[in-house]
């Protein structure tokens, strides 16, 4: 049987491969590359970022909000802040803190309810805008995206005065605030952004890209997180110049891979492409059990949970996929997964569960060994920004 595989057509196909893998392989490599800043040719890349979001759309939309200190979220399913207003953030409230510590923040804080649809909408005109200037765009959340402006649309401009138009078009034609970052990669961009928040510009130049870091606190740069943070503040490190102390492998020892990144960045250095479509292709969660499960009802309160933090990774990047795959590790620590796709998007913890649910069961029967992990994952993803009509986000298992 094995030597039928071997045919004469056979050797010629893989000859043939081979051969144009030659060929094709440098022309690749040139195509490559083409992002790095040692090139003469720089880039130039706005980052756009709308001030206190959800909290600002509620202010435009119901003007007895305005000036006041206003939460929107702290629902009693999450309890927990989505986003502040300015006048709030004075009071120390921001998001993600839990609304019963903001109530007592800020006494005479406002809680509203959060309109996702017309946040929505508001991300749709904005990424409208967006397009005027560049195809090249990278939306990251509802309220900010990446534009490469190397290549604009209409040529002329300098990156900074698209900037500003931008920052002008989203006032006038959507009556909100943004912040605009202008550099020449995507960390500074993003850095610059945040600068002058709230209804700020600011653009980095080469020339002052080394001074504008060596004064950046730590905790203002993209991707050291809190708790980062405070490791390397009690490392004594405070700023940019403290970062740019170290060589690379001593960072690295330090703060693991991510030592990489903050030895580039703290350098002006970041090649990271804008990317149209970001290369995510499913976004998950498993967990590993203590001791094995055996009970299937036991298996979904599990998964439960797994499901929970799923669609809140959905939710951050917003996103919603149409396959969901359930993966099972057993005692002998086989692995199998268990696909089905459904009619419509769905990112709800709910949606997921019952997906979940059936592929436990009936795909074909419960695991007949104990069970030492779960996990969930979606793929097939959309942006939710991509205006999918709410009814198209419930699952309809008869469809
Ligand atoms: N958001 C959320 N939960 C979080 C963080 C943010 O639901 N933990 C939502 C609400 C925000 C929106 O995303 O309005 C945008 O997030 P940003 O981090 O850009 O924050 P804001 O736009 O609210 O404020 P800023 O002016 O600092 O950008
Ligand atoms: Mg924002």
């Amino acid at each position: 049987m094995m030597s039928q595989a071997v045919t004469f057509s056979g050797v010629k196909r893989v000859f043939e491969s081979v051969r144009r893998a030659w060929i094709l392989y440098p022309l690749k490599r040139d195509k490559g590359g083409n992002h790095d800043e040692s090139m003469a040719h720089l880039r130039k890349i706005i980052h756009v970022d709308m001030d206190a979001f959800y909290a600002s759309v509620e202010q435009r939309d119901f003007p007895e909000l305005r000036g006041r200190p206003v939460a929107v979220g702290g629902s009693f399913k999450r309890g927990v802040v989505s986003a502040a207003s300015y006048e709030a953030r004075q009071f120390g409230v921001h998001s993600a803190m839990p609304s019963a510590i903001a109530a007592r923040k800020c006494p005479g804080l406002i809680f509203v309810p959060a309109r996702f649809e017309v946040y929505r909408t508001v991300s749709r005109q904005i990424r409208d805008i967006f397009l005027r200037f560049t195809e090249t765009l990278e939306p990251l959340s509802l309220d900010e995206a990446y534009l490469d402006v190397t290549s604009p649309i209409q040529v002329g401009l300098s990156a900074t005065e698209m900037a500003r138009r931008i920052r002008r078009a989203i006032k006038e034609e959507v009556s909100l605030t943004a912040s605009a970052g202008v550099s020449f990669n995507k960390f500074l961009a993003k850095v610059g952004s945040d600068h002058n928040k709230p209804d700020g510009l600011t653009v980095i130049r080469p020339r002052d890209a080394l001074a504008f870091i060596a004064s950046l606190p730590v905790e203002k740069f993209h991707g050291v997180g809190p708790v980062t943070a405070r490791r390397m503040h009690e490392q004594g490190i405070r700023t940019g110049a403290d970062l740019r102390q170290f060589d690379e492998d001593e960072l690295v020892q330090r703060f693991g891979k991510a030592g990489r990144y903050y030895f580039r960045v703290s350098r002006g250095q970041d090649d990271r492409p804008v990317r149209m479509h970001r290369g995510r292709k499913s976004l998950g969660a498993e967990r590993t059990f203590d001791a094995n499960l055996t009970d299937p009802k036991a298996m979904m309160e599990r998964l439960s949970g797994i499901a929970d933090k799923v669609s809140q990774r959905l939710q951050n990047a917003q996103l919603a996929g149409q396959t969901v795959t359930l993966k099972i590790k057993t005692s002998d620590f086989q692995i199998s997964t268990r696909q089905t796709s459904t009619s419509h998007l769905i990112h709800d913890r709910e949606d997921i569960l019952e997906v979940v649910d059936l592929l436990l069961h009936h795909a074909p029967s419960p695991p007949d060994k104990p069970v030492r992990l779960l996990g969930i994952s979606l793929s097939h993803l959309r942006s939710l920004a991509d205006g999918l009509p709410p009814e198209q986000l419930r699952l309809d298992l008869e469809g």
